[in-house]
C-alpha cells in the first residue's frame, strides 16, 4: 500500500525519521497479514495459543503487570488554552507535551517494525465515519484495532477522498510507567500515546480517537460523540425502538447491549449495535441518528457468563483475543463469574500456576476483543450508513444508594442536567482506587475531550436544533439494601426496565411526577415472575427527600468547579430541584 494523500505520507516519513523503525509496514487487514503477525508473536511469546478444538483461532495475551488499565492520571488534553481542556482534564501546554513525547518517540522503534494502520471508525459509506491512521510498533495493537476497527484499503480510501484523518502515534517503549503519556491535540486532531499496550491507552481509534478527539470535533461539527451502547428493542409486532445508554466503564454496557429478555417477555427481541460508543447527529426529520464507530468489542471478562450475558458468551469462543484472562490446563480461557466449577488448577493472569493467596486468577480487568459481527444479536441495522433513530438516552452507574432503579427526566433540560449530575463507584478499568464515588457526567469523566461546562451548553444547544429530541432516562441497577445485597436482579431482568422505557416513548403507561423526575407508576414495571417483595420495589423506587438534598449540594459544589462557564440552564435546575424537594419536605 502506498498513499496519494501527501500529508499522510510526510507523517509518515517525519515520523520514520524520529523514531527509527529496522522496516514500514503498511497494513491492509487481510487475513494472510494478521496470520503473518500472529505466527510472529505467538513465535516471541507475545501471544498464546489456546486449545485450537475448543477455541479456534483463539490467543491469550499476558500484558506486563503493570500494565493493565487505562492510566488517567497520565493522560493529558493540550489544547493551546488551559481552560478549553477544562478542570475535568489534565492539561499540558500543546509545545512542551510535543517536546516531551517526541524525546521519548526518538529511535524507539529501532530494531523494530513500524506499523501503518488506515482505520474507519463507523460504517463504511455514512455521511458520519471518520478516518484516523495508527502509527505503532506493536503488533499487537494491529491485531486489536483490525477487530476494533473497519482497517485496511478501504479506509485509506475513505482518507484519499475526504483529505482528513486523525494522526495516532503510539509506541509501546520499554513499557515503563514512568515513562508513560497518552496525549491528545485535539486542535490538531493528533494523539501520541507512548509506554502501554493497554487497550484504552494502545488502540487508538477507541478511547482518544472516537472520544476524545472526536468529542472536540463533534462540538465544532455540531454532534456528540458518547461513551454510550446503542440497541434496539423490538416488539411482538416487529416494531424496533432505538436507545443509547452510556454509564461508566465496567457497568454493564456489554451485558445490557446484549440483553437476553427474560422468558415471559414472549416475542421481544434485543438488537445489538454497539457496546461501548455512540456518534449521534441530528438527522433529517429532525430525531437523533446514532452509529457505532466500533466493528469490535473489547469487552470485560469476569463476571461474563451464560448467566450473565449468553449472547456474550456465545460470541466468545473462536477469533478472540483474550488479554490478562486465566488459563485451563487444557488451554482454555478462564475468568472469575464464569459457568461451572472453578478448575482445580489454573494458570493465572501473570502466568504462574494459581494460588488463592495471590488474588484472583484473572485480572479484574481482563478482556476479550472480538468481532461484533459474531454476536447472535448483532443489529442488522448495524452498519446503516444513516444509523438508528433514538427514542430514549439512558445514563446510569453503580450507586448502592439515592438513585432510584428509573426514572425519566421532565424535558431535555433537565436531561442534559441529569446526565451532568451522575456519578458512580470507580472500577477496576482504571489504575487507581475501586468502589469510592465520584462525579462521572454522561459517564464521559475520563474521555471528554473540552471542558466540561463547554460540553454541557453544546448538549444544551441541541433543543435549539430540534424538537424531535429522545427522552432522557437515568437508572441505577445497583442499588444495595442495609445488609449490602442488591436489590434488583439485573442482567435479563433490566428488561423490565427497558420496557417500561419504551411504554413511555410509546406514550402507553403513567408516571408519578417527583423533584428529581418522572417514576413508575405503582405496577407500571413488570415483576411479576421475580416473585418480589413489594417493598423492595417500593425501596428500588424510592426518593428520600434527605438523601437527595445532600446530593443536590455536592452537585452544586462539583459544578462550582466550572465557574462562570456553568451554563445558567444547569444552575437554573439545581435551584428548581432543591426548592422542591424543600417543599416537599415542608409538607
Ligand atoms: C473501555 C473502558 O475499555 O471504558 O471501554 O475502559
Ligand atoms: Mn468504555
Amino acid at each position: 500500500m502506498t498513499t496519494s494523500n501527501k500529508q499522510l505520507s510526510d507523517w509518515i516519513a517525519q515520523v520514520a525519521e524520529l523514531t527509527q523503525p529496522d522496516r514500514i509496514q503498511w497494513c491492509d487487514g487481510s487475513d494472510a497479514e494478521n496470520d503473518q503477525l500472529v505466527e510472529l508473536m505467538v513465535a516471541d511469546g507475545t501471544l498464546e495459543v489456546l486449545n485450537q478444538e475448543t477455541h479456534p483461532n483463539c490467543y491469550l495475551h499476558r500484558s506486563d503487570p503493570s500494565d493493565v488499565a487505562r492510566v488517567e492520571h497520565l493522560t493529558f488534553v493540550c489544547t493551546s488554552h488551559r481552560d478549553d481542556a477544562g478542570p475535568n482534564n489534565h492539561w499540558m501546554a500543546p509545545a512542551e507535551a510535543h517536546a516531551k513525547m517526541d524525546e521519548l518517540f526518538r529511535g524507539c522503534m529501532r530494531g523494530r517494525t513500524m506499523y501503518v494502520v488506515p482505520y474507519l471508525m463507523g460504517p463504511y459509506g455514512s455521511p458520519y465515519s471518520r478516518a484516523g491512521v495508527e502509527i505503532t510498533d506493536s503488533p499487537y495493537v494491529v491485531a486489536n484495532m483490525r477487530i476494533m476497527t473497519r482497517m485496511g484499503q478501504k479506509a485509506l480510501a475513505h482518507i484519499e477522498a475526504t483529505g482528513t484523518f486523525v494522526k495516532g502515534l503510539h509506541s509501546v517503549g520499554d513499557l515503563n510507567p514512568d515513562r508513560r503519556f497518552i496525549m491528545h491535540f485535539p486542535e490538531e486532531l493528533t494523539i501520541k500515546s507512548f509506554g502501554s499496550g493497554y487497550g484504552g491507552n494502545a488502540l487508538l481509534g477507541k478511547k482518544c480517537h472516537a472520544l476524545r478527539i472526536a468529542s472536540y470535533q463533534a462540538r465544532t461539527e455540531g454532534w456528540l460523540a458518547e461513551h454510550m451502547l446503542i440497541l434496539g428493542i423490538e416488539d411482538p409486532t416487529g416494531n424496533t425502538t432505538y436507545v443509547a445508554a452510556a454509564f461508566p466503564s465496567a457497568c454493564g454496557k456489554t451485558n445490557l447491549a446484549m440483553l437476553q429478555p427474560p422468558a415471559e417477555f414472549k416475542g421481544w427481541k434485543v438488537w445489538t449495535v454497539g457496546d461501548d460508543i455512540a456518534w449521534l447527529n441530528v438527522g433529517p426529520d429532525g430525531r437523533l441518528y446514532a452509529i457505532n464507530p466500533e466493528a469490535g468489542f473489547f469487552g470485560v471478562a469476569p463476571g461474563t457468563s451464560t448467566k450473565t450475558n449468553a449472547n456474550c458468551m456465545a460470541t466468545l469462543g473462536r477469533n478472540t483475543i483474550y488479554t490478562n484472562v486465566a488459563v485451563t490446563p487444557d488451554g482454555k480461557p478462564w475468568w472469575e463469574g464464569m459457568d461451572g466449577e472453578r478448575p482445580n488448577e489454573l494458570i493465572d493472569w501473570k502466568g504462574r500456576e494459581w494460588d488463592e493467596e495471590n488474588g484472583p486468577a484473572a485480572h479484574p480487568n481482563s478482556r476479550f476483543t472480538v468481532s461484533a459481527a459474531q454476536c447472535p444479536t448483532y443489529s442488522a441495522q448495524a452498519n446503516a450508513p444513516e444509523g438508528v433513530p433514538i427514542s430514549a438516552l439512558i445514563f446510569g452507574g453503580r450507586r448502592a444508594a439515592l438513585a432510584p432503579l428509573v426514572f425519566e427526566a421532565l424535558d431535555w433540560e433537565h436531561g442534559v442536567f441529569t446526565a451532568a449530575a451522575c456519578a458512580s463507584e470507580t472500577t477496576a478499568a482504571a489504575v487507581g482506587e475501586v468502589g469510592k464515588v465520584r462525579r462521572d457526567p454522561m459517564a464521559m469523566q475520563p474521555f471528554c475531550g473540552y471542558n466540561f461546562a463547554d460540553y454541557w451548553r453544546h448538549w444544551l444547544s441541541f433543543a435549539e436544533k430540534s424538537d424531535n429530541l429522545p427522552k432522557v432516562y437515568h437508572v441505577n441497577w445497583f442499588r444495595k439494601n442495609a445488609q449490602g445485597k442488591f436489590l434488583w436482579p439485573g442482567f435479563g431482568d433490566n428488561m423490565r426496565v427497558l420496557k417500561w422505557i419504551v411504554d413511555r416513548c410509546q406514550g402507553s403507561t403513567e408516571a408519578v411526577r417527583t423533584p428529581i423526575g418522572n417514576l413508575p407508576a405503582a405496577g407500571a414495571v413488570d415483576v411479576n415472575t421475580l416473585k418480589m417483595d413489594e417493598r423492595v420495589m417500593d425501596e428500588l423506587l424510592s426518593v428520600h427527600p434527605d438523601l437527595w438534598n445532600a446530593e443536590m449540594k455536592h452537585i452544586e459544589e462539583y459544578f462550582n468547579n466550572y465557574g462562570d462557564r456553568l451554563p445558567e440552564a444547569l444552575k437554573a435546575q439545581l435551584k428548581r430541584i432543591t426548592d422542591e424537594l424543600k417543599a416537599q419536605q415542608a409538607a
